[in-house]
């Protein structure tokens, strides 16, 4: 179960990725793994740090091939996250697409070339890949996602969406998240096409919309949002939207230009898509995330008299547990608060306790926090979620300390990603309290963001 050969021997000349046909991808990704083989001989493990391109699947697509485990790092993050998570993961070998590890190019051009055979299959309880999720303490935790998931995923995925031969999928969210990585095995497992785009380029996706090039886009809202006044003809198939909250607003928006709008509730941990359903077919359901995917359970734990809780999962998705952790046993407890209709909506009200989500983005207030604890001059601080038009939220930052602003922000650029940098700073005399000398965050966004 080679996805890849299978499609190069069933379909040589179909279109996989852009212009470059499965046939040629096969050859291509044989060769780069016989390159690639004197880097990895010895690992069981590496890394990939890129943004989404032809090079970043080509490598993604070898490695499997070879039976790595792959690493997938976010392209914004700064070194010392890296350097923390390679540490953790004990991972010595990353392969990114500029010169700051191991460059693809460097392989490309290497003249130190094996020959090596694959094995026919992929073995479903290899680990392909691991992501990257926080945890609310801050501290960050790992998803291994094997074959056996993403086997799984592919054809539940499938039934939810319908592939058809002529479907050519906008792969323009980054491959390091699962929103992204699964638009490629999907594609590859049934023998279709994806539209890879480095960058959010909104003009260039509005032609690509325009002209019927692509039928089929996942997306979040902050993008969707920056793009659907301007969309006017279309051939779209499919939008799948999810990784934030949704605003009705927008969705309404969508629903006035006919957009198929697939809403859809996922995350790394299941894989991505766990509920998803087309607003078209279902316009009295607007506010939910859908109906389960095929094979997918869901429960609610602790509801109160309206049914509310938290979300629970089972799935054949559904990772097997974080890594060094215990196994998940039975039902995945997403700590997402919400209920089931009485026709199996699923109505997601609150993520996370304390998540941020900034266009798409997971924003995890204690990591900012430890990081400015770190620093002597800063003695209290709290970190929340403010409403914004562009992002959908950004983080605020309380803080009580002698530092100014700009040195605050320029303490922390150094320290994690750009996108993760508070867009506000708020100079207090004090925090407010509980008895009990909890920071009270509720306080803090009552008094001062709400
Ligand atoms: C929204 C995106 C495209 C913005 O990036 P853009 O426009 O390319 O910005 P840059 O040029 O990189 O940077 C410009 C400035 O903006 C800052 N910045 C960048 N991104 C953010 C951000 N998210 N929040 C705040 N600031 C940001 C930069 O720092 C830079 O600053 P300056 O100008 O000062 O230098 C980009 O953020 C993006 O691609 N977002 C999407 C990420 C994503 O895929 N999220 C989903 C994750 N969730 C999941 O994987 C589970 C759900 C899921 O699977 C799913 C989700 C959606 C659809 C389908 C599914 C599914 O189930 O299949
Ligand atoms: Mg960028
Ligand atoms: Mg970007």
């Amino acid at each position: 179960m080679n996805w890849l050969r299978m499609q190069a021997l069933q379909k040589p000349n179909k279109k996989f990725i852009n212009e470059l046909t499965y046939k040629e991808i096969d050859a291509q990704v044989t060769d780069l793994a016989g390159r690639l083989y004197h880097y990895v001989k010895d690992q069981r493990r590496v890394a990939l740090f890129s943004h989404n391109s032809e090079e970043m699947a080509l490598f993604f697509l070898a490695l499997q091939a070879m039976q790595v485990e792959v690493l997938m790092l976010n392209d914004h993050l700064v070194p010392e996250e890296i350097e923390k998570k390679l540490k953790s993961l004990s991972i010595r070998v990353v392969f990114s697409q500029d010169d700051s590890f191991i460059s693809f190019n460097e392989v490309l051009q290497s003249d130190n070339r094996e020959n090596v055979q694959f094995a026919g299959d992929f073995n479903l309880e290899q680990i392909a890949v691991i992501m990257d999720t926080s945890a609310t303490s801050g501290e960050f935790k790992s998803v291994p996602l094997r074959w056996k998931q993403f086997y799984a995923h592919v054809q539940a995925s499938q039934k939810s969406l319908g592939m058809t031969e002529e479907d050519n999928w906008l792969l323009v969210l980054p491959m390091y998240h699962i929103s992204g990585l699964t638009i490629l095995l999907r594609s590859l497992y049934n023998g279709t096409s994806v539209t890879l785009m480095e960058k959010f380029d909104e003009k260039r996706i509005l032609q690509l919309i325009e002209a019927g090039t692509v039928n089929m886009l996942s997306i979040v809202p902050t993008m969707l949002n920056r793009i659907v006044e301007r969309i006017n003809e279309h051939h779209l198939r499919v939008v799948l939207v999810g990784g934030e909250f949704i605003p009705k607003p927008l969705v309404e928006t969508c629903l006035t230009k006919k957009l198929p709008i697939y809403k859809t509730y996922g995350m790394t941990e299941t894989t991505s898509q766990t509920t998803t359903f087309c607003v078209l077919d279902a316009p009295l359901k607007l506010d939910s995330v859908g109906l389960p995917l095929p094979g997918v359970t869901i429960r609610i734990a602790h509801p109160d008299e309206a049914g509310v809780g938290e979300i629970l999962i089972q799935s054949p998705m559904l990772m097997d547990g974080y890594l060094g952790q215990a196994p998940v046993a039975g039902f995945f407890n997403t700590q997402d608060i919400g209920y089931v209709d009485k026709d199996g909506y699923l109505y997601v009200l609150d993520r996370r306790k304390n998540i941020i989500i900034s266009g798409g983005e997971n924003i995890y207030p204690q990591e900012i926090e430890n990081v400015l604890y770190a620093h002597p001059a800063i003695s209290e601080c709290a970190v929340v979620g403010m409403k914004d038009g562009k992002w959908g939220q950004v983080p605020v930052l309380f803080v009580v300390s002698l530092l100014d602003e700009r040195s605050i922000i320029n303490y922390l650029a150094k320290r994690i990603a750009k996108y993760k940098l508070p867009k506000r700073v708020i100079h207090l005399a004090e925090l407010p309290k509980s008895a009990t000398n909890k920071i009270l965050k509720k306080n803090l966004v009552e008094q001062y963001v709400d």
